[in-house]
């Protein structure tokens, strides 16, 4: 039975773009869920600018107020698309309302804030996720499922790197609706909490818990114009960060992130060395899984050993995650999909009664790393994370 799902999207930048454009094409591509997203209220504070927003993407109201819309009866879900600061109040203001709650990633500034944030979700009973979208990719969610097949084997090393390098120029000012990512104030952290975000989400996801770091960060430019005050103000994120990371299962891992790597746009890579086998992803060249398969120990047989080597799998057959979905084997899909399929497991999970991933209590576990990683660049030393265990998967296409 169809049942609308009335949308209040917060935020009109590039996650108000991605979130509003899955709302859009989710009932074509998933019809079988009863949920039908409605875009019913944009909220932004600048008038002129959400009312163009709503305009474009057939919200049907606008308002400047978060509070008035988290209050408004004729909504069901608040969809924070705002600067990182601005997502505990929202979200336990929206969950107080008995709203449910989808947060852009990171989950919050802080553990402390992440925390209560869970257990205002959680104290409500709200459905609720954080839009880690990369573990839609259909590739990674395949890299995953090898994983539970077993395919990797015991897994000795993982090795993650997330490299832009928009901010190399010492005249990029920090601060303000479009650079906010550079203010402490507004985001918490650097690339910690934008970029290795996404990366230790899907290391745990895919590699289960980080229990504890060793990290280093810097700060390449100290001082940038900050574009509200209109003062050159320090620069109070991390520009780069690289860490150890000891895993539950007894693997070691490397992660580097960095806004510095010149060339590099949004080059979010991992690679799982097993006893069994091995795979690689780059989102640069997301159609694809590496996967080396080591199969001399199930089978004895030598005679192929000058064949073996890296496979490629492009991941577009109908058997692959998601993939039944769209066009026909070979035809590729992209970056908006991943939202378009991470709101389909959401409201899948609703329907299903099993909570999708990753909901505030799994994004508050790659809080805690975030936090522990901050820690340990300050104090120089390994850091223990206090993760507490991460959920599997239940992905439509998984
Ligand atoms: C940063 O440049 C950014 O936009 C992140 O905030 C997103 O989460 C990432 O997916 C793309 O890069």
């Amino acid at each position: 039975m169809s049942k609308p799902l009335r949308v209040g999207m917060i935020g009109y930048g590039f996650m108000g773009k991605a979130h509003s454009n899955a709302y859009r094409k989710l009932a074509q591509f998933f019809p079988e869920l009863n949920y039908k997203p409605e875009l019913r209220v944009l909220c932004g504070r600048d008038e002129a600018k959400a009312r163009a927003f709503a305009d474009t993407w057939g919200y049907g109201d606008v308002e400047t107020d978060w509070r008035v819309l988290v209050d408004r009866d004729d909504i069901d879900v608040i969809d924070i698309g705002t600067p990182n600061k601005t997502h505990r109040d929202i979200a336990i203001a929206a969950a107080q309302a008995g709203k449910w709650v989808l947060c852009e990633k990171p989950l919050a500034m802080d553990v402390d804030e992440a925390e209560e944030m869970v257990a205002a979700v959680e104290a409500a009973g709200v459905p609720n996720m954080v839009w880690f979208n990369y573990r839609r990719v259909p590739a990674i969610a395949l890299a995953r499922k090898m994983v539970d097949e077993g395919r990797i084997g015991k897994a000795f090393h993982y090795r993650a790197t997330y490299l832009q390098d928009w901010t190399i120029a010492e005249d990029v000012p920090q601060g303000g609706a479009a650079l906010w990512r550079l203010d402490a104030n507004a985001a918490g952290s650097g690339v910690t909490g934008d970029l290795l975000a996404h990366s230790i989400d899907t290391a745990m996801w895919m590699n289960g818990p980080i229990t504890s770091v060793v990290a280093d960060t810097e700060t390449f430019v100290k001082e940038r114009m900050h574009q509200e005050s209109g003062q050159v103000e320090p620069v109070g994120i991390d520009d780069a960060c690289m860490f150890l990371a000891r895993f539950a299962n007894g693997a070691m891992g490397t992660f580097e992130s960095t806004r510095y790597a010149r060339g590099r746009k949004n080059y979010n890579t991992f690679e799982l060395n097993g006893a069994d086998g091995s795979v690689y992803f780059d989102l640069e060249d997301p159609q694809y899984l590496d996967f080396f398969e080591y199969t001399r120990a199930a089978t004895g047989d030598k005679t192929e050993d000058h064949l073996t080597g890296w496979r490629k799998i492009h991941v577009t057959n109908f058997e692959h995650p998601y993939m039944d979905r769209w066009w026909v084997p070979g035809c590729t899909i992209g970056y908006e999909h991943t939202f378009i399929h991470a709101l389909a497991d959401f409201l899948a999970g609703v329907e299903s009664g099993e909570q999708a991933q990753p909901n505030f209590r799994d994004a508050l576990q790659t809080q805690k790393v975030c936090d522990a990683v901050l820690r340990s660049a300050k104090t120089r030393g390994w850091v223990d994370t206090g993760v507490e265990g991460v959920q599997g998967a239940a992905l439509i296409g998984g």
